[in-house]
């Protein structure tokens, strides 16, 4: 289908979920800007199936604008929609960018130019470069928001606004990337972080909230914003970002074990060494929940009761090191008898090494490789 349109300088994608509210807007500032500029540019809509008259505004622009409407009518996601619509587009550069005017259509052509020119690979439209700024509407939380979420990928990518998701790449920068599977919303930095030898340029914008339609970005988001971050991470370093994910379960299991205790100890008045037995059998399950869940790919192909059997008995060996050292540190110290708590988190540390590797090699199975997901490499060419 796509084979039949005549190719462009440029394509610029938007992905749309219910934005007949500010569709029209924007094709006629971008149309504004194709011919202030001289670029021969075309718009793909990229809709999720939305019920709010998308398909006919966009069949009636169609009919004087350079607009191309494509409708996915079974999958749903910003992500995928990006990558569907740019294996569509016929443009030497493309452009991908919000529908609710947050990104600014003048600001097109110098993302263009800048890639189209070969100063760089990805130009990205950033808010966080000097000149770039945000809604001066954004308060204290949405600021501190946007800025933890940006400093959480500091490790992917040295861009200061891989998040913005407005950005122009080369059409063969991205057909020689790896598979890109982002389960959310940030596409661009699925691509930086994949494609770490691609030349990147910020370019500063000013970014506008929404005025019109309603904002997609919901708690689901965020929470697969952080599913991807750990994707990204642990494809980069796999075995340090198992480990630190591990301990990090850990330690909310120490959490879970200190309270257990002192529920039992102190409270439920429990001898203290049937107490920090029950408290172990409390965090081991915790731990073994977020270990299946998170930490180890592949775990929860594995049958639920065995793997929780052989987590506790590799956790109690580990325990015999762990109660071990606090057995040893409250039968010697009268300091360590009198502060419990911190001779257990002595023996948590003593146990984590031998708990990380039997879990590891017995219980939870190899395989820390990232999840690949499918992208654009090795499947149907752009156009
Ligand atoms: N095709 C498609 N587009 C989507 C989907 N979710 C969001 N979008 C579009 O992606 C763009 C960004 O979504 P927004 O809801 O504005 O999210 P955001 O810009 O991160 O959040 P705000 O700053 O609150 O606006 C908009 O053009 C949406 O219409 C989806 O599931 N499918
Ligand atoms: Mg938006």
């Amino acid at each position: 289908m796509s084979g039949e349109v005549p190719p462009v300088d440029l394509s610029v994608v938007v992905p749309t979920c219910r934005e007949v509210l500010n569709i029209e807007e924007l094709v006629e500032r971008l149309c504004r800007v194709f011919s202030a500029h001289g670029i021969e540019g075309e718009v793909l809509v990229v809709d999720d199936g939305s019920d709010d008259g998308t398909e006919e505004l966009c069949a009636r622009l169609a009919r004087s604008r350079p607009v191309r409407l494509l409708v996915r009518r079974t999958e749903r996601g910003l992500a995928t929609a990006v990558i569907h619509g740019m294996r569509h587009a016929t443009g030497r550069v493309l452009l991908c960018m919000d529908a609710d005017l947050s990104h600014p259509p003048e600001s097109v052509p110098d993302l263009y130019r800048a890639v189209d020119s070969g100063a760089c690979d990805i130009a990205i439209g950033s808010r966080y470069v000097e000149g770039g700024e945000v809604d001066e509407g954004w308060g204290l939380f949405r600021r501190l928001n946007s800025r933890i979420a940006t400093s959480l990928a500091r490790g992917l990518t040295k861009v200061k606004d891989p998040m913005g998701g407005f950005f122009a790449i080369r059409r063969e920068v991205l057909e020689s990337a790896p598979p890109l599977a982002p389960p959310g919303y940030k596409i661009l930095l699925d691509l930086l972080a994949k494609c770490p030898k691609a030349r990147a340029m910020e370019i500063p914008i000013r970014f506008r909230d929404r005025k019109l339609g309603e904002s997609k970005l919901d708690l689901r988001q965020r929470i697969l914003y952080l599913r991807h971050l750990h994707c990204l991470y642990r494809a980069r370093r796999p075995v340090l970002s198992e480990i630190l994910l591990y301990g990090l379960v850990g330690l909310s299991g120490l959490a879970v074990d200190l309270l257990a205790f002192s529920l039992l100890y102190r409270i439920l008045l429990v001898n203290h060494l049937a107490s920090r037995a029950g408290s172990f059998v409390v965090a081991a399950t915790w731990n073994w929940a977020f270990n299946r869940r998170i930490t180890f790919d592949g775990a929860r192909a594995r049958a639920r009761l065995p793997q929780w059997a052989g987590f506790l008995l590799v956790s109690a060996t580990a325990f015999l090191l762990n109660w071990g050292t606090y057995w040893l540190l409250t039968a010697s110290s009268a300091f360590f008898l009198a502060a419990k708590e911190l001779a257990i988190v002595c023996g948590v540390v003593a146990g984590f090494a031998f708990n990380y590797l039997g879990a590891r090699l017995l219980v939870f199975g190899r395989g820390a490789a990232a999840a690949e997901g499918r992208g654009l490499r090795g499947q149907a060419p752009l156009r």
